[in-house]
């Protein structure tokens, strides 16, 4: 989980390159890089040293350097084979001043949903915490809870399963409306500035539906076992894309929402509103057509209505 292993991984992941050489690049010690491939293989990747230099011939199926390994964004794995939740992890972390670190787990023990609800976690799914500090005001932090079911779904997609999103950042299976992913943001702040975000996304990868609450469903059952270090490697790529780019996250969002155009049953904290879902806005509110008008709604419990 340090910078040196990080760099070491990116140059490797770039072709053969020479003890020498990235001792060179790294401005540390051969000694230290030998100690790092070292690591890696013990880790379980396969490092061979040919003429050219070390060459990467096998990568283990997942965990922390596995993640890390030809990652195109700019995040630390720290992987554990069980946890309670990786939110909770990965708040100690975000108090302790870290950022841009993720938390990944095989399995939860006490993995957590919003409203306090318990989420399954059993081994095989991909139970994942961003740690953030973006220089942003709180109130912008729903869109990137949006970004985060916008990578998850397509991750989803590119292994297979036709994952749609329900507002706010619910990830179905498009026609059975059966749950596949669940995202949890917390942060912490000031009134005008984040101090620490995390992300949270739960996603039932390589997990049997009877492990599962009704209603839930897995690419497993969907498409077939993935490779998960691929998956999250996909999902944090875009979700680091999108985070560079906000203006992109609506739009990608509205393109796989299934609660757009449909008629929707509302609870928020002081009322329950029927209409037709006609569109979301920044920071990720809801606008439903009502009675009596159009509404924002900025955080509920939606539900999808058959059309009257
Ligand atoms: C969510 O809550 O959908 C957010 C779930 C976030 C889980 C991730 S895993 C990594 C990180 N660490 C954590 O501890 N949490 C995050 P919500 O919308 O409140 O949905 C919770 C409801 O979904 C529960 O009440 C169950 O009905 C149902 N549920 C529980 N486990 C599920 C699962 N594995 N798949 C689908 N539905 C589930």
């Amino acid at each position: 989980m340090n910078d040196t292993r990080r760099a070491v991984l990116d140059a490797l992941a770039e072709g053969p390159v020479s003890g020498p050489e990235l001792a060179d690049r790294l401005g540390v010690s051969r000694a230290a890089v030998w100690k790092h491939v070292d690591a890696l293989r013990d880790a379980g990747f396969d490092v061979e040293s040919t003429d050219a230099g070390y060459v990467v011939a096998e990568v283990p199926d997942y965990g922390a350097a596995a993640v890390e390994f030809g990652l195109d964004a700019p995040y630390r794995v720290e992987h554990h084979d069980s946890v309670a939740s990786t939110n909770d992890r990965a708040r100690d972390l975000a108090a302790d001043g870290a950022s841009d670190v993720v938390v990944v787990a095989d399995e939860q023990t006490g993995g957590r949903g919003r409203l306090k609800r318990a989420w399954s976690s059993p081994s095989g799914g991909v139970w994942a915490s961003l740690v953030l500090r973006p220089d942003r005001p709180p109130a912008h932090v729903p869109v990137f809870t949006l970004a985060a079911a916008v990578a998850v779904a397509r991750a989803c997609r590119e292994a297979g399963a036709p994952a749609v999103i329900k507002w706010p950042n619910d990830v179905l299976v498009d026609g059975s409306e059966r749950k596949l992913a669940g995202v949890l943001t917390e942060m912490e702040g000031e009134a005008d500035r984040v101090s620490w975000l995390v992300v949270g996304a739960g996603v039932n990868a390589n997990v049997d539906a009877d492990a599962l609450p009704p209603g839930a469903t897995s690419v497993r059952e969907e498409a077939g076992d993935v490779d998960r270090r691929r998956f999250l490697q996909r999902t944090l790529e875009t979700f680091h894309e999108l985070w560079e780019d906000p203006d992109r996250i609506l739009p990608a969002w509205r393109e796989l929402s299934v609660t757009l155009d449909r008629r929707v049953r509302v609870e928020t904290a002081t009322e329950v509103l029927e209409g037709e879902a006609v569109d979301v806005t920044f920071p990720g509110a809801l606008v439903v057509r009502t009675a009596d008008g159009r509404r924002t709604i900025h955080a509920g419990e939606c539900e999808h209505l058959r059309p009257a």
